[in-house]
């Protein structure tokens, strides 16, 4: 079913079709500069908050940032006639199926163009079929080991599936509560499923809201104008499809039984199985409706509450809801008192203009302090990482006068710290030599290059940067990107326990791409006793808002304040950090 015929092109589809041009005007031999324009009018699209068709009726589409003429026609000629020539004659030339094998890690547009005029291939199938039948190997600049990482790369782009990353899935499904709160009939909305117990990729969006009519909400719900397919419409539940290809259902429930539905929605199904077995001792049954008794009569619940506590039960929050003894935890009294965002009291890594960043240090300082944070550590990278305009040791100099003269004006608000996020080269040695790191006031490690060197060798890597007195933080420490890139084979059990023995905190990057380290291990390095580190990474001030996605992680891993050396007091972290590194303190 079409809901939304008359309206061709949304803001993502638009964007799309520009990343597409992008793409294959790269694969053609582009000189990246006569991509740049198209990339930059498809994240200025994505990110707009502005419907485009609305823009393009009322006003003036170069209005939008980074559209000049030449793309405001071609948008122009999308939204009037549905496609645009200029692609059409794009694809003459250069076959746009070529864009999918671009998902496949380490195929980037060279390479695709290299496997398409040597070996013909234009499909992400044949590209596999290649690789399979040893066909690859052999051509320029390629060898047996590439060859392999296109098949594990191909194997792991299958078994990601469609999950949508937690940072696009939350921000959509924050606009469809209020899309649905705005329904006059509605008196609560709230996420459901995988999403409110914030897994970092969730596989649809569960909706829910209260209100004593189902109908009209259905109705609403279902004609979005960004509905593009209709699956389901019923009384109770409806699922859709958006433009964006995700799916979202909805649950209608009356507010007397909005408790039952949203622990239902929330999940998850193990969880929710241990419940019904808690009510079935009580003689009850639990369903999305309400507690049934075995003469028929129901007890209902308004409140999520009611329903833990009828069954013995404290509420417990939902990103523990995954049956790995949360129930136990509940009855026993001992569910940990989970970290909040308002407990953060630093954040220990950040880059400025000085490497790859945005916002200068003065700037970081502001929004570090409207934020309400005591302490900001600037850690830009280091000299090797060339790419992202690493320090060298003159400029890291150089750079500290300036964290020093802003601290001068900023005054008490906040504390400054010269940090670097000190990369861990292929041979596992550190960037910066040990008496440049002396003088540092927070040293983080990470990895970004070599992260599919065999399992022992990264490890080793990892291990030797722990175990280097003076570093104080391993950032993102497996390297995962979601959704596209898995994180370094490392021996995770070495890693953690080199971890606790020296001291070193681990990370759990913010950044929704990344939430590294993930729940399983953030969980593990507590009852370790292994101090973590909840940093943003943030490149820019809005970077800094992501910062819940890093808290939502570290409470699916069980973690209270005190497992989080960013709640301390300026002076507790402070006293901590010199404490590291024998000779730091001499
Ligand atoms: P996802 O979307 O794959 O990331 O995972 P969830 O947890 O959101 O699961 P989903 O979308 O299949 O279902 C949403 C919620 O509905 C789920 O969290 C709990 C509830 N649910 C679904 N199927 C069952 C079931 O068979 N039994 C019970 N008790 N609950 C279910
Ligand atoms: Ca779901
Ligand atoms: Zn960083």
């Amino acid at each position: 079913m079409e809901m939304a015929q008359e309206k061709r092109f949304n803001n993502q589809q638009l964007a799309d079709v520009f990343d597409t041009i992008a793409d294959l005007l790269e694969i053609k031999g582009e000189v990246i500069y006569k991509t740049l324009a198209y990339r930059k009018a498809a994240d200025n699209l994505r990110n707009l908050g502005r419907d485009v068709n609305e823009i393009w009726r009322e006003g003036d589409l170069t209005d939008i940032p980074g559209v000049g003429k030449a793309i405001a026609n071609k948008i122009e000629e999308l939204l009037t006639t549905g496609h645009l020539d200029f692609l059409d004659k794009l694809n003459e030339e250069v076959p746009t199926t070529l864009v999918e094998i671009l998902q496949v890690p380490d195929v980037g547009p060279k390479k695709a163009a290299l496997f398409w005029h040597d070996a013909g291939i234009t499909t992400l199938a044949e590209l596999e079929s290649a690789a399979r039948a040893g066909s690859l190997r052999d051509l320029p600049g390629m060898g047996i080991k590439s060859e392999t990482r296109i098949i594990t790369g191909i194997e792991a782009l299958a078994r990601r599936t469609d999950r949508i990353p937690l940072g696009t899935a939350w921000p959509f499904a924050q606009e469809l509560l209020g899309f649905l709160d705005s329904i006059e009939s509605v008196q609560a909305v709230e996420v459901g499923g995988s999403l409110r117990r914030m897994k970092a990729t969730v596989g649809d969006l569960d909706l829910l809201a209260a209100a004593e009519d189902s109908g009209p909400v259905m109705d609403a719900f279902v004609g979005h104008p960004d509905v593009i397919d209709m699956i389901s419409r019923g009384d109770t539940k409806s699922s859709v499809e958006f433009a964006n290809n995700i799916r979202a259902q909805l649950w209608v429930h009356p507010p007397e039984r909005f408790g039952t539905a949203l622990q239902y929605a929330t999940g998850s199904k193990e969880h929710n199985v241990r419940l019904r077995e808690l009510a079935l001792k009580q003689d009850l049954s639990l369903s999305d409706q309400a507690f049934l008794r075995k003469d028929g009569s129901e007890v209902l619940c308004a409140e999520e509450e009611d329903v833990y506590e009828i069954l013995g039960l404290p509420w417990i929050p939902p990103e523990l809801r995954e049956d790995r003894g949360e129930i136990q935890a509940a009855q026993a009294g001992v569910l940990p008192v989970l970290i909040e965002v308002g407990d953060l009291l630093s954040d220990l890594h950040t880059h400025s203009t000085w490497s790859d960043g945005k916002l200068s240090i003065q700037e970081m300082a502001d929004a570090a302090i409207e934020r309400g944070l005591k302490v900001l550590a600037i850690t830009d990278h280091s000299a090797s990482l060339g790419v992202a305009g690493g320090l060298t040791v003159r400029r890291l100099k150089e750079q500290r006068q300036e964290i020093d003269a802003v601290q001068d004006v900023l005054g008490e608000t906040i504390h400054l710290l010269q940090g670097s996020e000190v990369e861990i080269r292929s041979d596992g040695s550190l960037d910066y030599p040990d008496d440049i790191l002396i003088d540092l006031d927070i040293v983080i490690a990470s990895l970004h290059t070599g992260l599919r060197q065999p399992r022992e060798k990264v490890t080793q890597r990892l291990l030797n940067a722990i175990r280097n007195p003076h570093v104080d933080v391993i950032a993102h420490p497996t390297g995962r990107i979601i959704p596209n890139r898995e994180g370094a084979d490392l021996d995770m059990a070495a890693v953690l326990e080199a971890a606790a023995e020296h001291g070193v905190a681990l990370e759990i990057n913010a950044h929704p791409a990344r939430l590294d380290l993930d729940d399983i291990y953030a969980r593990r390095a507590i009852e370790m006793g292994i101090n973590l580190s909840i940093n943003t990474d943030a490149h820019s001030a809005s970077d800094m808002d992501l910062l819940h996605f890093g808290v939502a992680t570290a409470r699916r891993g069980w973690v209270t304040p005190e497992n989080v050396i960013n709640t301390w007091t300026a002076e507790r972290l402070l006293v901590w950090l010199k404490s590291r590194g024998v000779a730091r303190s001499a």
